[in-house]
């Protein structure tokens, strides 16, 4: 009994007392190397911008919880989804591929329908393969993947899947082209407790507060500031309309924009700027995309206090991330599915052991690089078959230089490229465009018709996938490709008289 507790002990303290018997030593070797491997919490959130106090977005919002994570690691603040939508940017980050490698660009398919990805080994498979616990909630693949039967495969245990929660009797706003139930946005009565993310932060903390066997590895998938934006009055209160502070949109920011750039959100349930501006409802959808925000904070603070009762902290790694941004009226429009920053840009934070502390790196990031990232930090098997490249170097040292820029693609042919300095676009019927990002993080004045920044242009262009796949079958929403010589949105042909801007 007593030789039990001190075993007991010793691998509590890391093999401190081991001093005793070959056969005690070896099984206290190998369990410590099990137990040495930290946990990862994996927080997602849907949609969301850089809108949080930490990445400066807005000047208004409030994200203590988020803000804090930050200070207690590494906060990337130039990082960059692989695909500003969804499915294609999940399928990236889960699968360590990008777009342009699996050909899954729109809202469809599930990747494992494709034969050549039907044993791909995801990021949650490799840490069951390494002896982990694994364990998702919410919305981590796009809603409805995997399809019910192929979950086990995926992760051990599965908790409440992604949902709005309470809703509105009918939708508070009637929006145009099709008055997607989705497309909503304002307050109502109800309570938080009656939140889709309430449900899926609280079952995280469940399993906080009674540890699954460790190591593990939780996937916490929250869905909000994603539309419907509704959010309870409180967190609308720390909004007042008649401060709020609207976006900076420029009357004339697209004078100077490519017009394919309108093909890739060609028709949209998500609002154009000018029909908020005729039905006086950007401010409206502002306030309730911050209140959104909010609450969603308060719940990943929820989840990381829970992580601080159970005594776990210290053993383990917590990444944050966002699967591509939002706009709220910049370059005209609300929604995602561009290749400027209002898209592209999440915050991305790393916290926990062996990550430097209260620091941010504003080197080029891609969400892609959360997989070869956490095998480095775990200790996992390397793997050659992914796109991304490992963050340690900027983990270890938040200065260290990276050498690959971040990309972006939405669509067969249309690519962003971002490095410390510029973002260069290159539209898939030939159109560019080059921004300073020093200079002008607004990305308000496109330089790409400046002869003088012709050998910039040339070399980010070596950057592009070298293979633009086609698109996976079964692919569908959101899906722009080319047909002969029409370009066809859907499968429908795109007619340029009926842009709706
Ligand atoms: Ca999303
Ligand atoms: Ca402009």
């Amino acid at each position: 009994m007593r030789h039990r507790t001190l075993y007991s002990i010793a691998l509590l303290q890391c093999c401190i007392f081991l001093t005793s018997g070959t056969r005690f030593a070896l099984s206290a070797e190998s369990k410590n190397t099990t137990s040495s491997r930290p946990n990862v919490l994996f927080i997602a959130i849907d949609d969301l911008n850089d809108w949080e106090g930490c990445m400066g977005g807005h000047p208004q919002a409030q994200t203590p919880n988020i803000d804090k994570l930050a200070k207690r690691g590494t906060l990337f603040t130039n990082a960059h989804c692989q695909a500003p939508l969804c499915n294609s940017s999940r399928t990236s980050l889960m699968t360590g591929l990008r777009p342009s490698t699996t050909g899954v660009y729109s809202l469809q398919p599930w990747f494992r329908t494709m034969d050549k990805f039907k044993k791909h080994v995801t990021l949650p498979q490799q840490f069951k393969a390494a002896g982990y616990t694994t364990l998702t909630t919410g919305k981590i693949y796009h809603g409805g993947y995997p399809p019910s039967k192929e979950r086990k495969a995926e992760y051990d245990k599965w908790g409440p899947g992604a949902g709005v929660g309470v809703r509105p009797k009918e939708k508070i706003v009637e929006t145009p082209m099709g008055n997607h139930p989705l497309v909503d946005w304002g307050t109502f009565p109800h309570k938080d407790e009656d939140k889709g993310d309430w449900k899926v932060a609280s079952w995280a903390v469940e399993q906080l507060e009674s540890p699954p066997e460790e190591p593990f590895f939780m996937s916490v998938g929250f869905f909000l500031p994603h539309v419907p934006c509704y959010a309870t009055q409180k967190w609308f209160d720390l909004y007042p309309e008649d401060e709020l502070i609207l976006p900076d949109v420029p009357l004339d920011d697209r004078a100077d924009v490519p017009e394919f750039s309108w093909y890739l959100y060609w028709y949209l349930p998500e609002v154009r700027l000018s029909w908020l501006k005729a039905q006086n409802q950007w401010k409206a959808l502002v306030r309730a995309y911050l209140a959104s925000v909010s609450f969603v904070d308060s719940q990943v603070g929820r989840v990381l206090d829970a992580l601080e009762a159970s005594g776990k902290a210290d053993n383990t790694i917590v990444v944050l991330w966002s699967d591509h941004g939002w706009h709220l009226g910049e370059k005209n429009i609300t929604g995602k599915n561009t290749l400027w920053h209002e898209s592209t840009r999440v915050p991305l934070i790393f916290a926990g052991p062996g990550i430097q502390s209260d620091v941010v790196c504003q080197q080029p990031a891609e969400l892609l690089d959360m997989f070869p990232t956490l095998i480095d930090l775990c200790d996992l098997s390397k793997r050659n078959d992914l796109d991304g490249h490992s963050l340690l170097p900027q983990l270890k040292d938040h200065a260290a230089k990276r050498k690959w820029p971040a990309i972006t693609t939405h669509n067969p042919g249309n690519h962003s490229v971002v490095t410390d300095r510029w973002r260069y676009i290159h539209y898939a019927d030939g159109s560019e465009e080059l921004y300073d990002i020093n200079a002008d993080p607004d990305e308000f004045q496109n330089l790409a018709t400046n002869i003088k920044h012709l050998s910039v242009k040339e070399e980010l262009q070596k950057w592009y996938p070298r293979n633009d796949a086609a698109p996976a079958p079964g692919s569908k929403s959101r899906l722009l490709i080319k047909d002969g010589d029409q370009w066809l949105w859907e499968g429908e042909p795109i007619i340029e008289s009926q842009l709706i801007r």
